[in-house]
C-alpha cells in the first residue's frame, strides 16, 4: 500500500520528521528556504497533507491550485496565515497547536515586560559600548513592576498565564479587556478585573498584548490608543505584528509619550520598521516567545499528531474547522 504524500514546509526537528516518515511519504525542506506562494503550490502538488508554520499562507489561490489537499497542520497556536473559511469551503481541515506553548509563552511575556520596564537591554548596550564609567543614583532607573497595575488585552490561555504570574508572583493588580468576559471562577483564579478598552489603556502601568490577529485587531494599538496610555507606561506585544501600528509606536517612543516597549512580533516581520531600530527605549526580540526546545518539540509533535490522527484515522487532535470532519 502506498503511503499518503505530505509536505513539511519548513525545517523541523529530525525526530518529528522521522515520526512523519513512518506514516507518510514526506517531502521536507531541509534547507529551510522560505518559499514563494508559487513554490509552495508547486511542492504541494500531489500532497494530501501539509505541515506549516506561521510563514506559509493558505488562501483561496493555494486551495484552488491544490484540490487534492485534505489537511494543513500549523505548528503555531496563531493561525492568521490560514483563511479558515476558504479552507472549510474547500473541505480542507485546518489544525493549530494550542496549549502546549501557553506557559512558555507567558514566561516570555513576563521576561519581555521585566526587560522593558527595567531597561535591561538598553543598559547592557551602554555597558558593552564601554560607557559605564561610574555608578549614579538614577542610572537606568526604570518602572516598578511589582505592585503595579498590569493591563492585558486578549484574555485567552496565554493572557491568563500572564495574569496569574502578575497577580500571584508580583502582587500586581490585573485588569483585562477581551471580546468576551471570563467566568467569575476564571477571573478569581487570575485575580483579574474586566474593564473596557479605554479604561485598560488609561489605567495600566504596563500593557501586554496577547490578542489574536484578525481584521478586527489590526492596529488595535495606534496613535490614538498610545495617546491614552500613561506617559510612564510600558507596552509589550507578544501577539502578532499588525496589532500595533509600529510607525505610530516608534513616534510615541521617540517623543516619550509612553516610557518603553517590548516587541517580539512586528508588522511585515522579519522586516522591522527602521524607526524602531533607532529608538533606545524598546526591547526587540525575533518572535521567540515560544522558543524553548521542549515547547517547540511539543508544538511540532502536536502538528505531526494532527496529520497522523487525521490522515490515518480521521481523528485530528486540535481541529479549527471540525465541520469538515462531518461532511
Ligand atoms: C510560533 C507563534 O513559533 O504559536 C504561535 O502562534 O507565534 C509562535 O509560537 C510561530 O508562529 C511559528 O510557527
Amino acid at each position: 500500500m502506498t503511503k499518503p504524500h505530505i509536505l513539511v514546509a519548513r525545517a523541523i526537528f529530525p525526530e518529528t520528521l522521522a515520526r512523519l516518515a513512518q506514516q507518510f511519504e514526506v517531502e521536507a525542506n531541509p534547507d529551510d528556504a522560505i518559499w514563494t506562494k508559487a513554490q509552495l503550490i508547486e511542492r504541494l502538488q500531489g500532497k494530501v497533507g501539509a505541515f506549516t508554520t506561521g510563514s506559509e499562507r493558505v488562501d483561496t489561490e493555494v486551495l484552488a491550485a491544490c484540490p487534492q489537499l485534505r489537511i494543513v497542520a500549523n505548528m503555531a497556536v496563531g493561525y492568521n496565515n490560514f483563511d479558515v473559511d476558504a479552507m472549510t469551503a474547500a473541505g480542507v481541515l485546518a489544525t493549530n497547536a494550542p496549549d502546549v506553548l501557553t506557559e512558555t509563552t507567558a514566561d516570555f511575556g513576563f521576561a519581555l515586560l521585566m526587560a522593558t520596564a527595567r531597561r535591561v537591554t538598553e543598559s547592557e548596550h551602554f555597558l558593552r559600548a564601554g560607557k559605564w564609567t561610574k555608578w549614579s543614583y538614577d542610572m537606568f532607573a526604570g518602572a516598578e513592576v511589582h505592585g503595579s497595575t498590569l493591563g492585558i488585552l486578549g484574555m485567552g490561555r496565554i493572557g491568563q498565564g500572564i495574569a496569574r504570574r502578575g497577580a500571584h508572583g508580583f502582587g500586581m493588580k490585573v485588569i483585562y479587556h477581551n471580546r468576551s468576559r471570563l467566568s467569575p471562577e476564571r477571573e478569581a483564579e487570575c485575580e483579574a478585573r474586566y474593564v473596557d478598552k479605554e479604561e485598560l489603556l488609561r489605567t495600566a502601568d504596563h500593557l501586554v498584548l496577547v490578542v489574536p490577529y484578525s481584521a478586527a485587531s489590526h492596529h488595535a494599538i495606534g496613535a490614538a490608543e498610545l495617546a491614552l496610555m500613561k506617559r510612564t507606561a510600558c507596552l509589550v506585544n507578544i501577539a502578532r505584528g499588525g496589532i500595533v501600528d509600529d510607525a505610530a509606536l516608534a513616534v510615541a517612543l521617540r517623543e516619550k509619550r509612553i516610557a518603553a516597549a517590548g516587541l517580539d512580533v512586528f508588522e511585515g516581520e522579519p522586516k522591522v520598521h527602521p524607526d524602531l531600530l533607532t529608538v533606545p527605549n524598546v526591547v526587540l526580540t525575533p518572535h521567540i516567545a515560544s522558543a524553548t526546545i521542549p515547547t517547540r518539540m511539543a508544538m511540532a509533535n502536536l502538528a505531526a499528531d494532527n496529520l497522523i490522527g487525521f490522515l490515518t484515522q480521521g481523528k485530528p487532535l486540535t481541529p479549527l474547522n471540525p465541520e469538515v470532519l462531518t461532511r
